[in-house]
């Protein structure tokens, strides 16, 4: 009988070693340790052995179906290492360790630059307002000054809706409802986006930026103007800039005026940027006509104001080294993504 047990441990042992996957394991299981397996007809035949023998009998066989069933077990890991092993193989392995590739968004350089000036100005006691894109004619023209037939309607021809508003051509077009809002005195910035029936080139488009902003108080003057321009300007391009003032026409400042600051990248001296000339034409502005505060129903008797309106896609342009303004409104992500401010 005790040879019978070395026959069927000597059969396992040969029948593991050509096992080659979980169903041949299990089948192998079922052959000897299953209901009429080898091992358990070991154990039925405990009946036939002498009564003395039966307790060495019966602890033998239990001893091979513990060694069987643990080299099943064993086997069974290993067989799963392999199948590991085969599936890793033929998987691409995803490492979570390896930096991510830094295709991340970020802000639009035009963003960027709003964001500096709202930053400057609100730092010096200006808050932010918001404008329309779609204005009356009456906002965006008689408000500041410009009536029907007037020519400085032609340098601003837009796109007109169907119930006679239109898409605004400046953000002075926000003044009159701005002044309505607050009253005097105040101190406010209005960045938005404008629209004009414009030639393209490399510095028009027909969608572009631009920030206002507004200065009405007791004794406001043009030093004033010049004051804040000046900062403002110099906190833009993070140096100490002189300013000058131009004759400029726009109907609703008078006096009015170009701003040019000195050329930021040449320090005055001249170069491509600014044309040789050391200086760069960067903000019409002027005093607030009366009769545009008078529509904004500012007293006149008490009140003077300035205004400016610095083109924010112009000098998004300065501040980025972008030669060609259409870029700004392209989409490419080759293009913006070089411009990316972490
Ligand atoms: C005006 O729009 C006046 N409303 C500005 C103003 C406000 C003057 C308050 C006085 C007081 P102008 O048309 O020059 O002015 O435009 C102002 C700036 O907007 C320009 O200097 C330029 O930087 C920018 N700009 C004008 N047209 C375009 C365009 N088609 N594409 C890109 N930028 C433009």
């Amino acid at each position: 009988m005790v040879n019978n047990l070395d026959k069927v441990k000597q059969k396992f042992i040969e029948k593991l070693g050509s096992v080659n996957n979980e169903e041949e394991l299990e089948n192998l299981k079922v052959e000897f340790l299953g209901k009429s397996g080898e091992v358990t007809n070991l154990l039925k035949a405990i009946k036939d052995i002498p009564n003395d023998q039966k307790k060495e009998y019966g602890a033998l066989v239990n001893t091979l179906k513990n060694e069987i069933d643990a080299e099943l077990n064993k086997y069974k890991t290993l067989l799963e290492e392999k199948k590991l092993e085969e599936e890793l193989k033929n998987t691409k392995v995803v490492d979570l360790t390896i930096p991510l590739n830094e295709c991340t968004g970020s802000l639009h350089p035009i963003t960027v630059t709003q964001h500096k000036l709202i930053e400057i100005f609100t730092s010096m006691g200006f808050i932010v307002e918001d404008g329309n894109e779609v204005e009356t004619e009456y906002n965006n023209f008689e408000a500041v000054n410009i009536p029907k037939h007037h020519p400085a309607r032609d340098m601003q021809d837009t796109f007109y809706l169907s119930n006679g508003q239109l898409l605004k051509t400046h953000t002075s077009a926000a003044q009159n409802r701005i002044m309505k809002k607050y009253g005097a005195p105040l101190k406010v910035i209005f960045p938005g986006r404008c629209f004009r029936n414009e030639q393209l080139d490399a510095s028009h488009e027909n969608t572009f930026f631009q920030c206002e902003g507004m200065m009405i108080d007791k004794d406001i003057s043009i030093s004033n103007l010049i004051y804040f321009m000046k900062q403002m300007l110099s906190s833009v391009f993070g140096k100490e800039l002189n300013v000058r003032l131009r004759p400029g026409f726009f109907p609703f400042v008078e006096p009015g005026f170009e701003l040019d600051c000195s050329c930021p990248y040449c320090g005055g001296k001249g170069c491509n940027v600014c044309k040789q000339g050391g200086w760069i034409e960067l903000c019409p502005c002027g005093m607030i006509h009366p009769e545009v505060l008078k529509m904004g129903g500012i007293d006149i008797n008490k009140y003077q104001g300035f205004a400016f309106g610095l083109g924010l896609s112009r000098l998004t342009m300065m501040n980025f080294n972008i030669k060609d303004i259409r870029l700004l409104n392209g989409g490419n992500l080759k293009v913006l993504s070089q411009t990316k401010v972490k």
